[in-house]
């Protein structure tokens, strides 16, 4: 903590009289508490998937996904060691199921997404429904919805599970529970939710009922289609190269609440011009290449790879070969607080 000035003994005895009674003086704190720019124990830094990977093997020797709930590494910052953070708001993890697991259904209040980094034919079933998982699939969890893993193929599959753990242990507002079956029963075909909802179609009398994407699903053939489509164009942003956002169809609005979701294509050699925003950001590497600065920091990154720029750092990508990144972060918090803030150059 920055003071003012030193307290000086008259000062620090009238702090400690007033302690006991659960006092404090602000002016020992204020500089800390409003700073003039964001200040923030979160640090850049990358996880090497071919690293992490094999201590997420060794954990599927020691515990199996039954007996775990979950079978994941946190990815936690170094910042914030102990608190289960990759940021301050949200939480990542490297979830491993083997062949013929299966992660039993529960809900809460935490809203996930899964981003497919390795292995093919793997399902997450949201209420009722399930939706296969390949490499580079976005499958949204959203919160109080019955959810379950399991893997029928005969590889390992990984994925990178982002939840708003944090945010919601902040706001003291958890509430989860275990279905007492294994896996909740089918109740729709697979399919259901994107030819309802997915393709610019919606049922006639159908409202919203959350506020999160009725697609649960955002396959990745799909969305490089849409990165390979509009590259036609050339309008690269200086900051972004081609960047889009997963939105909700249903609303145009994010396509969850609290976590933010975005993709961008870097062509082979693109460097970005210098970037900064108040929401911290957790991307993982799907395709290519390359390297962010960030202040100082220099992460040298490779498919499969996971790394995070903290809120306000100003940072730029270089795109050794053509890279395609996924990014989540908390800006549709910070937008609707009028928060969020971003500057280029
Ligand atoms: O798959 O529901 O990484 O509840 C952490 C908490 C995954 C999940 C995590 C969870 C899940």
């Amino acid at each position: 903590m920055r003071s003012a000035a030193p307290a000086g003994p008259e000062r620090a005895a009238f702090y400690e009289r007033i302690s006991p009674g659960n006092l404090a003086p602000l002016w020992e704190s204020l500089h800390a508490l409003v700073t003039p720019q964001p200040v923030s124990p979160v640090e850049a830094c990358l996880w090497r998937y071919a690293e992490v990977r094999e201590h997420l093997m060794e954990a599927g020797r020691l515990i199996t996904a039954q007996e775990a709930e979950r079978r994941v590494l946190i990815l936690e910052n170094p910042g914030l060691r102990g608190q289960a953070a990759i940021t301050r708001s949200l939480y990542a993890g490297l979830q491993l199921i083997l062949p013929g697991e299966v992660a039993p259904a529960h809900r809460h209040t935490q809203s996930a997404l899964r981003f497919v980094v390795e292995g093919e034919g793997a399902h997450t079933a949201v209420e009722g429904e399930r939706t296969v998982m390949r490499p580079g699939d976005l499958v949204l969890t959203p919160s109080w919805t019955w959810h379950d893993h399991g893997n029928e193929s005969d590889r390992p599959m990984v994925w990178l599970d982002g939840l708003d753990i944090p945010l919601v242990r902040m706001l003291d507002a958890s509430f989860a529970e275990k279905l007492n079956a294994e896996e909740q029963p089918v109740s729709r075909p697979v399919g259901d939710a994107p030819a309802r909802y997915g393709k610019g179609l919606l049922p006639v009398d159908w409202k919203p009922r959350s506020q999160t994407s009725p697609v649960f699903s955002y396959p990745y053939e799909r969305t490089r289609e849409v990165l390979e489509t509009l590259r036609r164009t050339e309008e690269w942003d200086p900051c972004h190269g081609l960047k889009m956002r997963y939105a909700n169809p249903a609303t145009g609005g994010h396509a969850m609440p609290t976590i933010g979701t975005f993709v961008q294509l870097l062509p082979k050699g693109f460097a970005t011009e210098p970037y900064r925003c108040t929401d911290a950001t957790v991307y993982a590497v799907v395709e290519g290449t390359g390297r962010t600065r960030v202040g100082d920091r220099v992460l040298d990154w490779g498919p499969k790879d996971v790394f995070v720029v903290p809120s306000w750092a100003p940072h730029r990508h270089d795109a050794q070969e053509e890279a395609v990144l996924f990014s989540y972060s908390d800006r549709p918090v910070q937008e609707k607080l009028d928060l969020w803030r971003e500057a280029r150059g």
